[in-house]
Order: structure tokens, then sequence, then C-alpha cells
């Protein structure tokens, strides 16, 4: 009975290439034969043929002392050169690079030659406030031009960026200065979000009163929201009066392909984001690799948009370093997808005759929510490919893009890979791999990827388990900042010199993958990792909180949701005399510590948590509750009968 039911949900509708998409395809399969014969010749070429060398490498790769890998180490290059100069050189200059369009309906268009120019500028910028290689920047912005030029400039001067996406708290933006020891911030006055002006400075402002190492030396503002700020005249320099006027000269200088090129944090197990480490010949080259084939890339005619913020992994690699590496042209949206009216986006794609859209599950199914009538009343004919990231799309979700934002017959990818991946590591190659919906099917070649057991057996044939990275990869994680322990431990005590992603995953009749969801307490809300641990200890540092426990529970359109339960302190009860109150309290206080993604859609005040006998919080039981399930077995319960008085409080 069971089989067959499995038998029955098991997604079997399958999509052929169409060969009109097939013969003008970048990608064939050609590229997997390639990579098979040679793994490290395939890769070698690629950095070769997609990159501009200054120094050209003549190792590809040294992995004497896993997990420390280096590629192309003996080679030398600019990143920034390689996304700007080298195009212009090329005779490209007059491309658009950016096609930016503010949310209040403000836009500009930036090519190549000006991208360039205003890189150049900052890179003198930067320099002239005394950053040096290797030194950290962080940066506080909005989705706005400035912010690629930024994060350019840094990688011209051999500086190190760590973006920290503007939507996280005072907080979250100390803590990740301090780690990183910034000694400058960039960010702008404000910037636009459903219709309002959202500061951005006056964060800083408190983010600094609270960084305790004082690193930062100044602080640069781009102007943006006309909203007013406060100033410390020796600290904060206007982007404008700098930048603005700074000198277009600037000859860059080539680094090893190993020389830092940013730090972008990320959730773990633990309460700490960890700083995941990537440097930059290998970053590149499987970002401009997986750029140019997994979208199909015709750069002198695609119209590219990735609706990833900058402050994200997807923003890195897929809207700054990928597609400019391949000259691409593509749309930046500074605002909210339903703002002013929830057409905003397709709006958007008919406007600049988008191509090429990369988005989000949780995007598409909250579109499907609002019905197919809001993208019917757009001209979205232009598109031709459209990419899914962040979390396992649903077969039912990928159906309607494809049908109704795709008009049924355009591929669909589904690319699966992480901040510490650098780059996609999973996906179909359009005009070659027969589509599934659901699944993110084969390693793009060059990648090795295996399920394991428990015991690092590998499971051949269907059946699920672990997700491994088998082989060193080119834009692979070079390590956590400031703490090498840890990047071992995480990644790679686990399997020996195996990448343990966190993911589960199986593998069909096919040999496609098939995403399963994280294995740790890492919870995926809207394609953004939370750690359950990180907004455990938020609550728990509020004075009311006794002791708090957090699971992620399945949701409709974010994929999962933050839920917590909550034990008051029993000073605290006699003063809460409304828990809903309660509730909302601290529902704020997670978005004002961490940020508003972190906000628990419930809080549920209990007066007990179920915990095994040596302690432990049983989470599973939880979360069976959270999604209104029958609780699970709670034999190993050191109170067996807790989950009821809970699941009474919770009612
Ligand atoms: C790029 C990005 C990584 C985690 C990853 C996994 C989930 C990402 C996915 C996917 C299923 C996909 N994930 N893409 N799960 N199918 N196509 O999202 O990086 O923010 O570091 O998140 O997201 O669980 O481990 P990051």
């Amino acid at each position: 009975m069971n089989a067959q039911i499995d038998h029955a949900l098991e997604e079997i509708r399958r999509f052929r290439p169409s060969p009109e998409f097939a013969a003008q395809a970048v990608a064939d399969e050609g590229l997997y034969d390639a990579a098979r014969a040679d793994r490290l010749g395939f890769w070698a070429d690629q950095a070769r043929t997609l990159l501009q060398w200054e120094k050209p490498f003549t190792r590809t790769l040294d992995w004497s002392n896993p997990p420390f890998a280096k590629w192309f180490d003996d080679g030398e290059l600019n990143v920034a050169v390689n996304c700007l100069d080298r195009h212009v050189e090329a005779g490209l200059g007059d491309r658009v690079a950016l096609l930016w369009e503010g949310e209040p309906g403000d836009s500009r268009a930036i090519t190549y030659a000006e991208l360039t120019d205003a890189v150049k500028r900052a890179a003198n910028t930067l320099t002239d406030l005394g950053v040096g290689e290797h030194d950290r920047v962080a940066i506080y912005l909005p989705m706005i031009p400035e912010a690629v030029v930024a994060m350019l400039a840094c990688a011209r001067i051999g500086a190190i960026h760590s973006v920290v996406f503007g939507g996280f708290s005072a907080d979250s933006l100390a803590s990740r200065i301090d780690d990183a020891e910034a000694s400058v911030v960039i960010t702008a006055d404000g910037g636009y979000r459903k219709g309002r002006v959202f500061p951005l400075k006056p964060v800083v402002d408190e983010a600094l009163g609270k960084a305790e190492g004082g690193t930062v030396r100044n602080v640069l503002v781009v102007k943006r929201g006309e909203n007013d700020v406060e100033w410390d005249a020796d600290r904060d320099l206007w982007w404008h009066e700098t930048v603005g006027t700074a000198s277009n000269e600037h000859k860059a200088k080539a680094f090893e392909a190993e020389h830092p090129l940013f730090i972008l944090y990320t959730s773990g197990t633990t309460g700490k984001p960890k700083g995941i480490l990537h440097t930059s010949g290998g970053y590149l080259t499987q970002a401009a690799f997986t750029h140019k084939n997994v979208f199909d890339l015709h750069p002198e005619r695609d119209v590219y948009w990735c609706t990833a913020d900058v402050g994200w992994i997807t923003g890195h690699s897929y809207v700054v370093y990928g597609p400019l590496a391949n000259g691409a042209t593509q749309v930046i949206y500074e605002g909210t997808p339903d703002t002013p009216h929830p057409g905003r986006w397709w709006e958007i794609v008919e406007k600049y005759k988008v191509s090429i859209l990369y988005t989000a599950p949780t995007a598409i199914r909250s579109f499907m929510k609002l019905g197919r009538q809001i993208p019917h009343e757009f001209n979205l004919r232009s598109l031709r490919l459209l990419g899914s990231v962040g979390e396992p799309i649903n077969p039912e979700a990928w159906i309607w893009y494809r049908h109704v934002i795709g008009g049924g017959s355009i591929p669909v990818v589904d690319t699966w890979w992480q901040t510490e991946t650098g780059a996609i590591m999973i996906s179909a190659l359009p005009g070659v791999t027969d589509l599934k919906p659901g699944a993110a099917q084969v390693p793009v070649p060059g990648v090795s990827i295996s399920i394991l057991d428990d015991d690092g057996a590998e499971i051949h044939g269907e059946g699920g388990g672990l997700l491994v990275a088998t082989e060193p990869w080119p834009s692979m994680l070079r390590g956590i900042w400031g703490d090498p322990e840890r990047f071992k431990e995480t990644y790679w005590e686990k399997f020996g010199d195996k990448y343990f992603a966190g993911d589960g995953a199986r593998r069909d009749e096919d040999g496609d993958f098939w995403l399963l969801g994280r294995v740790d307490d890492v919870m995926n809300v809207s394609g953004h990792r939370l750690s359950t641990a990180e907004i455990e200890s938020s609550l728990v540092a509020h004075p009311w909180t006794a002791e708090a426990a957090v699971v992620g529970a399945a949701d409709e359109t974010t994929g999962q949701a933050v839920v917590a339960f909550v034990i008051l302190k029993a000073s605290q009860v006699s003063h809460v005399t409304d828990p809903s109150e309660a509730s909302e309290e601290l529902r704020k206080h997670v978005a004002t510590q961490i940020g508003a993604i972190a906000r628990p859609r419930q809080v549920f005040i209990v007066n007990e948590l179920p915990k095994t006998r040596s302690g432990k919080i049983m989470r599973r039981l939880l979360r069976d509750l959270a999604e209104g399930r029958e609780i699970g077995d709670t034999t190993t319960l050191a109170d067996t009968s807790i989950m009821q008085v809970i699941s009474a409080q919770v009612r």
C-alpha cells in the first residue's frame, strides 16, 4: 500500500529541451565528457578561457594539506579587471552593464565604461582612506549600483569586502564588523522598501556604538534616501563628495589567485554566524562558468535578472561576479516585488525585455497565491530561461513558473549550492538535460557529489542520505574567518576529506539528485538560512525569557517559518498578564536583535519544554506541534506526559 502511494506521489513529468533551444545552447554534452576525462584539466581550461590572467598559472590544484585547497595558485589576476576593464578594452565599453530600477520608479543605465570609471574612483577613495590589501571593508547598502561599485572597488585594491544584508539589525552588523575587524563601513543614508525610506546610516551609528573592537575609522555614505542623518565629522564622509570627485585613473595590481576576495556571514548550527571566506581565481572561474552555462548566457543579446540582494551569496556570485565577468547586461531592482503594485516584477521584465530570470521558490509561491491574472497583464514573451535557487522547488511551483511566467515551453533550472560552495554545484544544463520538476538533477561538469549514510558508506542507486562533495572544487570556501578549527569540524571531520554540506538528498533511478532540506539545526526561511541556536540565544537574551526552543515549521509561502516556544521567568509571569502581548514583544525583540527575516511567525508561551533524560530539547516533537501533526514518539522524554501539557497550552 505504502509503496503504491509513494509511487503515485513520485514526480514523473520530464521535459526534453526543445530543438530550437538546444541548437543555440551555450552548453553541450561535451562539457561532461571533458570533465570526466580530466577533471583538473577541464577546470584549468575554463580558468584560462573565461578569465584574463596577468600571470598565467601552471598548477591547477594543490590539495596537499586538506581541507585547505589552493587553486591556480601560482597565477595572478585582478578580479575587478576581469569584470570590467577587459570588456572595455575589448570594445564593449558602451554595452550596458547595469539596468538599475529604483523602487520609486527612478532608473539608471550604466555601461561597462561608466562602471569601470566609478570603480576606479571608489578604489582611489578607499586607498586615500588608508584601506590596503587584506583590509576588511563592511558594506551595508540597499540594492543600488553603488553596492556593486563598492564590492568591485575592494576587489580592485585587494581589500576584503564583507557585505551585510541591509535588513540586518545593528547588533548583527556590529558583531560582523567586530569579527572581521573592518576599518571602513560603506552605507547609505537610507533606501526604499515597501514605498518608504528605511534608514541605514542610523543603524550603522548604533552598530558602531555597540561594536567593541573600535576598528572602524571611516563611514562612507551614499545619498539615496534623503533622510536626515547624524554626522560625525571626524569619521563620516559622503560618497558623492569623495568618490564623486576622485580621480578616475587607477592602475590595478594583479593579485595571487588565492588572494582573499570576500567574507560572507552565514548561519551555522551554533549561535555565532560563520564568516565564510572566498578567494579570487577559483571563485571567479566557477562563478563565470556556471553563470554562462547554467543560464545559457548570450551576452550580446540577453538581458539577465537575478532578483537576489547583494547581501546574500546569490547576489555575490550571480549579480556581481559571474554576470560581470561574462560581460552580461543585467537588471538590478532596489525594492520589494509588490511595491507599488503586485505586478511590479512583471512590469520590470516587460520594461527591460528580461530574457533570463533567476529567483527563489518562496517568491514563486507567493506569486502563485496571488494568481496568474497579475503576470498575465504584462508581456513576458522576452523570457527564454528561468532559474530557481535557495530551497527545494516543489513540482507544482516549478510547473506554474514554467507555464505562467515562462509561457509553457522554456527551460527552468533548479540550482543547488551554498554560501560555502561559492557557485552552483547541482543543476540541469539547459539545452542538454531533460528537465524534471522538483529535482536539482545533476552535478555541474567538474563537480563530484555523492550521497553517504551516517557511517560514510556511499549509497548507490536510490535512497536517501547526506549530500557530500567528494572532490575539491574551484569556488569552494577556503575557511571560516579567524576559525580554522570550526572550518574543519563543521565541514570536513564527519567524512574525512570529503565536504559535508549539511543537506539531506536522495538519488532516483536516473541518477538525478533530489534535495531534502537541512539535516542540522539550520532553517530555511524564504531561501535565507537562519540558525535555531541564534534565535534561541536572542530570545533568551530578553529579560522575560527563562528558556526558549525554536523550530522551523513547514510554511506554504516561505518554505519554513520560525516558531518559538518560550518559558517565561517566574519573576516575570506575574507582570505579564496577557500571553499574546508577551509573544508580540518577543517577536519584535528577535526582529530588532537579528533582523526582520528572523522574526518568529509564532511565539508560544509555555510552562515546559520537551526534554530527553540528558536534557536535550526534542525539537522534533515541537515541530510536530507547530505543523499541526500528531505528536511523534515521546518515549525518550524524561517526562512522557509533557507533550500533552504543552499541546494544551499551544491550542
Ligand atoms: C545559494 C544559497 C544554502 C542552503 C543549502 C540548501 C538550500 C539552496 C537549493 C537548496 C534545495 C536548491 N538550498 N538551493 N535546497 N534546492 N536548489 O541559497 O546559499 O544561503 O548558503 O543556503 O539552501 O539547504 O544548504 P545559502
